[in-house]
């Protein structure tokens, strides 16, 4: 193959490459959606340094080394009719940051009155997944108890904030807060709530209660997260940037090849 056709074949394998990385950020941001009815976990980042975070920027945000962010943690239950029939008490699990990336330190897990009833604990921070950033909680398959976040009330809390407009109805209840402090690395990663589990992975009747429709649910049922993510640079920026570098040794390869026939 001549220099033209493998500048040719480098420039089809980068591009396949931006476009396999665009599609698996598609569909990451796809998985993450929230989901119509049941409980999901919901992480809101409300602050960064003190300052409210932009509109529409609570689940994406562009930190760097020495931010500090405020997250909210949210119960949000919906069930499939339009009646605000829907109650929260109780969930217990960990609060991680992905497995490598941007390194995020967790601090200051604390759950929110009235889930700050008999049993319930705001976690401690641990390096749940040895990547040199602190998580809230052991791993959740039978971690150690006492690190664990569990917002529970007395009560099964009935008088969530109802969601306007939202059909079928849906409520909402604050049940805790984190911090997180970035701390080094970068690279995409995200946070995200992951519920207390039995040693060998099956859920358990005991970490999670909460009603859909007037109906009790458990930590045996199904429930969604909606994490906070990190972007990773635009892949259109990291694409330009490729073909520019690709460009210039192009031109290189041609001057150096001209000189060469030159001296031949
Ligand atoms: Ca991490
Ligand atoms: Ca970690
Ligand atoms: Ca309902």
């Amino acid at each position: 193959m001549n220099h033209a056709g493998r500048r040719r074949g480098a420039i089809r394998r980068t591009a396949a490459a931006v476009a396999a990385a665009t599609v698996a950020a598609i569909a990451f941001a796809a998985t993450a959606a929230p989901a119509d009815a049941g409980l999901m976990i919901d992480l809101r980042a409300t602050a960064i340094n003190g300052s409210p975070t932009p509109a529409g920027g609570m689940h994406d945000i562009d930190v760097h080394p020495g931010d500090v962010v405020s997250v909210q943690i949210v119960a949000v239950v919906s069930g499939t009719n339009n009646v605000n029939d829907e109650a929260f008490q109780a969930i217990h699990g960990s609060i991680r940051s992905g497995n490598g990336g941007l390194l995020v330190d967790m601090s200051q897990s604390a759950v929110v009155a009235p889930f700050n009833g008999a049993g319930s604990q705001g976690g401690s921070a641990v390096d749940s997944d040895g990547d040199g950033d602190l998580d809230i909680g052991s791993p959740p398959n039978g971690g150690v108890a006492s690190t664990y976040f569990i917002p529970r009330s007395n009560t099964m809390e009935q008088n969530g904030t109802p969601v306007a407009g939202a059909n079928p109805a849906r409520e909402e209840f604050i049940i805790g807060a984190v911090n997180f402090t970035v701390t080094g690395n970068s690279g995409e990663s995200f946070i995200t709530f992951v519920r207390r589990a039995n040693p060998n992975g099956t859920g358990n009747i005991a970490y999670g209660t909460w009603v859909e429709d007037g109906v009790g649910h458990n930590g045996l049922d199904p429930y969604t997260v909606s994490p906070i993510r990190f972007p990773v640079p635009e892949p259109s920026s990291a694409a330009l940037t490729t073909l520019a570098a690709l460009g210039l040794l192009a031109r290189r390869r041609r001057r150096r090849g001209a000189s060469e026939s030159e001296n031949s």
